[in-house]
């Protein structure tokens, strides 16, 4: 049976989330505001396609995908700098390749305990979330 990350997941904490948005280019007044944010996940899984819904009350960001088929996608609202990606299982991780104008761009999902982690990378920065279940 695969990992099910199926759920609605709040965050809890949020490392590095301002090196990350330097590394995106997103201007101070916006990091000043998203910096403080506690979005929530809300993560369909069915087979192999996803839905992933981070919402904020400032903004949303909503991701489908099927694993191993590469798509086009817009970061509409964040750096808006298209990118091709690509999401895969590596063991019981679920690994995205963002390729496109910026380097070693990506996120990885996993789950610890009842905890789902989220590691989002862009050129040398890394930022690690974790998220409880609401
Ligand atoms: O998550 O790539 O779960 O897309 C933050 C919204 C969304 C707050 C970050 C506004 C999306 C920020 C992170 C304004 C700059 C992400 C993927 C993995 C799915």
């Amino acid at each position: 049976m695969p990992v099910d990350f199926s759920g609605t997941w709040n965050l809890v904490s949020n490392d590095n989330f301002e090196g990350y948005m330097v590394a995106l280019g997103i201007d101070f007044a916006t990091r000043k505001i998203a910096k403080m944010l506690k979005p929530q996940k809300v993560i369909k899984q069915d087979g192999d396609s996803f839905h992933i819904h981070t919402t904020s009350t400032f903004r949303d960001y909503s991701l489908q995908f099927k694993i191993g088929e590469e798509f086009e996608e817009d970061n509409k609202g964040l750096d808006n700098r298209k990118c091709k990606s690509l999401v895969t299982w590596e063991n019981d991780k679920l690994v995205c390749v963002q390729s496109g104008e910026k380097k070693n761009r990506g996120w990885t999902h996993w789950l610890e305990g009842d905890d789902l982690h989220l590691e989002l990378r862009c050129e040398n920065q890394v930022c690690k979330q974790v998220f409880k279940r609401a």
